[in-house]
């Protein structure tokens, strides 16, 4: 099955018809603490591991969608028309297009996380457009269904349709219909992420070509399945037992050895710059000196500490301009909008 076929294959039986205009959903991003790197499958975003993340809260992005009278859709980004012809456009309207039909319509998207700069913009994004479609049509659909929409438009955002911890089966089916994302059952309301926001600025190779070229041309990517297998093993255990330590050792590791394979494709991909590695040194001398504290990075600059609400006071002292997050938070859903 292609993208279109499986959509309609979610979507049957299901109205097209407009029930509600002017809908608006919001989606938390999520910080990957077993990361999603290299696909089975490129059209369908079909992941070659399982990944597990944590939900970011009102870190994430609110879309709104109603009918529009004019020949193309309308998007907007943080107030800034996207121009029709710009890639950020055509990606978004084609997904629009296998939902909407001949119907065009105005989406507006607002971000309070920089754009496209490994802070997964685009898993909120996606999954936020699914839950506003998903209104707006009263498709009343399944959370595994409409994580399988998300992941159509990105990968990683069928793993912002739920809040707190999830994990993303990779699955086997050829029609991905076994890979969708589940929330885990635990609450950790001492856990807190950091983000260290080095760079706004989009990255210079996107995720997708990332991923192509590490899993055509790194030899260490065949090392990265079963370490990411036992990552997550490990990180569910921890999670069920509340051994910080162990998920931020685990969650560390996960992201270096990630990093690991980017490094040793070719043309090398090196997300990291000089601030990157003295926030990542000064994560080093506070463990050194007995704090719990770790780190994780995606693709892009900017790091993502993991530590527990208790060393707050110390995490502001040492990383200024850190933007602190409790991911167990409540926040405004948009549920009723
Ligand atoms: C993750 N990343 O697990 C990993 C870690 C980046 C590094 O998921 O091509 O934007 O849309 O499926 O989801 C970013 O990849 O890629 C990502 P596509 P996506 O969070």
């Amino acid at each position: 099955m292609n993208k279109k076929e499986v959509i309609q294959f979610i979507l049957q039986n299901k109205s097209m018809v407009v029930q509600r205009d002017n809908v608006k959903s919001f989606a938390s991003a999520n910080i990957a603490l077993c990361k999603y790197w290299g696909k089975r499958q490129l059209d369908l975003n079909l992941p070659i591991t399982n990944s597990l993340s944590i939900s970011l809260a009102n870190k994430g992005a609110l879309v709104s969608i109603q009918s529009q009278s004019t020949s193309h859709h309308l998007i907007t980004v943080n107030q800034e028309i996207l121009p029709t012809n710009s890639n950020p456009y055509e990606t978004l309207s084609t997904f629009l297009n296998y939902f909407c039909g001949e119907e065009r319509v105005s989406v507006n998207i607002d971000l309070n996380i920089p754009v496209a700069a490994g802070l997964a913009s685009s898993a909120a994004i996606y999954a936020a457009l699914v839950l506003a479609l998903n209104k707006r049509y009263a498709w009343a659909l399944n959370h595994q269904s409409l994580s399988i929409l998300a992941r159509l438009g990105s990968g990683s955002a069928c793993r912002s349709i739920d809040s707190g911890f999830v994990e993303w089966y990779a699955g086997t089916a050829n029609d991905g219909m076994d890979s969708y994302a589940e929330p885990l059952p635990y609450h950790w309301p001492e856990l807190r992420i950091g983000l260290c926001i080095f760079n706004h600025k989009p990255k210079s190779v996107s995720s997708r070509e990332g991923m192509l070229r590490t899993v055509a041309t790194s030899a260490l990517y065949s090392a990265w399945p079963e370490k990411a297998f036992k990552d997550l093993v490990a990180i569910k255990t921890a999670i069920a037992e509340k051994d910080f330590s162990v998920l931020g050792k685990t969650a560390e590791s996960n992201a270096l050895a990630m990093h690991a394979t980017m490094m040793s494709a070719w043309p090398p991909l090196w997300y990291a710059t000089s601030e990157t590695l003295d926030a990542m040194h000064q994560v080093w001398a506070c463990r050194n000196s007995g704090y719990d504290l770790y780190f994780t990075q995606d693709a892009g600059p900017n790091l993502k500490l993991l530590f527990l609400e208790r060393d707050t006071a110390m995490i502001k002292e040492k990383f200024s301009g850190v933007d602190i997050i409790n991911p167990f938070e409540p926040w405004e859903t948009f549920d009723d909008a």
